[in-house]
C-alpha cells in the first residue's frame, strides 16, 4: 500500500451533545465502503491525564472539563505521527478509576481519521492538526438530559453526582472554554448526533477526500 496523508476531522462540542453518536454513525456507514485503512475514530477522552499517583479522593476532585485535564500535547504528537503515516500507541482511560489502565491501544493511520471530544478546538496545536473542524451546537438543556440518562446507565453515576458535577464544572467550563471554541469551527451542527443531513454532507465530503490519489 502506498503511503498516504490522513485527513483529520475533529468533532467538538459540549458533553453529551451527540459527538460520539455522530462520529460513530459516519464511521459505521462508511467503513465497509472505504475498506482497509479507510476510516477510524480517536477519542479525546482517551487522553485524560494519568492520575495513578493521586488518591481516589484527589482524582474525584479533578476538574475534567478544563483543558488542563487532558494531555493535549501527547494527543497532538500522536496526530502528527499519524499524518506522517506512523502507528501510535494510544492511552486507554478508565472512567471508574479516573486514570489510565496499564495497556495501550495500537492505532494504524487511516485515510480519514475522525476525532471527537469536548475541548479539541480550544487548543492551538490541536487545531493545527485538523483539516475539518466540526462543532455540535446542541442546546445545553438537551445535553443535560442526555448526560443524566447516559451517566446513570453507562458511567455508573448517581443523579446527585451528575447534577453536582454539572453545576461545579460542566456548565462553567462550557461557558469559559467550549462555547468560545465554536468560533474556530468550519461547520456548526444543530440538533445533535442524529442530524441526518449533516451526516450525509460529511459522508459526501469524506467520499470525495477518499477518492483523491495518495500523496
Ligand atoms: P463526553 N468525566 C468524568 O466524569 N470522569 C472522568 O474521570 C473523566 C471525565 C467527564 C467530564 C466531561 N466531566 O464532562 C465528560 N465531568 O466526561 C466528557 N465532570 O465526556 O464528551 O463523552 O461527555
Ligand atoms: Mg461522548
Amino acid at each position: 500500500m502506498k503511503p498516504f496523508k490522513p485527513t483529520i476531522i475533529a468533532i467538538a462540542g459540549p458533553s453529551a451533545s451527540g459527538k460520539t453518536l455522530f462520529a460513530q454513525t459516519i464511521h459505521d456507514e462508511l467503513v465497509t465502503e472505504l475498506g482497509k485503512n479507510g476510516i477510524s475514530i480517536i477519542y479525546e477522552d482517551a487522553y485524560y491525564r494519568d492520575q495513578s499517583h493521586l488518591s481516589m479522593q484527589e482524582r474525584e476532585q479533578t476538574n475534567y472539563d478544563h483543558p488542563d485535564a487532558f494531555e493535549h500535547e501527547l494527543l497532538s504528537d500522536h496526530l502528527i505521527q499519524l499524518t506522517e503515516n506512523k502507528t501510535i500507541n494510544s492511552p486507554v482511560y478508565c472512567y471508574k478509576t479516573h486514570t489510565r489502565i496499564n495497556e495501550t491501544k495500537t492505532l494504524l493511520p487511516t485515510k480519514i481519521i475522525l476525532i471527537e471530544g469536548i475541548l479539541l478546538l480550544s487548543n492551538q496545536e490541536l487545531r493545527d492538526c485538523f483539516d475539518i473542524k466540526v462543532y455540535m451546537d446542541t442546546p445545553l438543556d438537551i445535553c443535560l438530559i442526555r448526560r443524566i440518562q447516559r451517566d446513570l446507565v453507562e458511567r455508573n453515576r448517581s443523579i446527585e453526582s451528575v447534577t453536582s458535577q454539572y453545576l461545579a464544572t460542566v456548565r462553567p467550563m462550557y461557558h469559559q472554554f467550549i462555547e468560545p471554541s465554536k468560533a474556530w469551527a468550519d461547520i456548526v451542527i444543530t440538533r445533535g448526533g442524529k442530524n441526518r443531513m449533516a451526516i450525509e454532507v460529511l459522508k459526501a465530503k469524506i467520499r470525495q477526500l477518499s477518492q483523491q490519489p495518495t500523496q
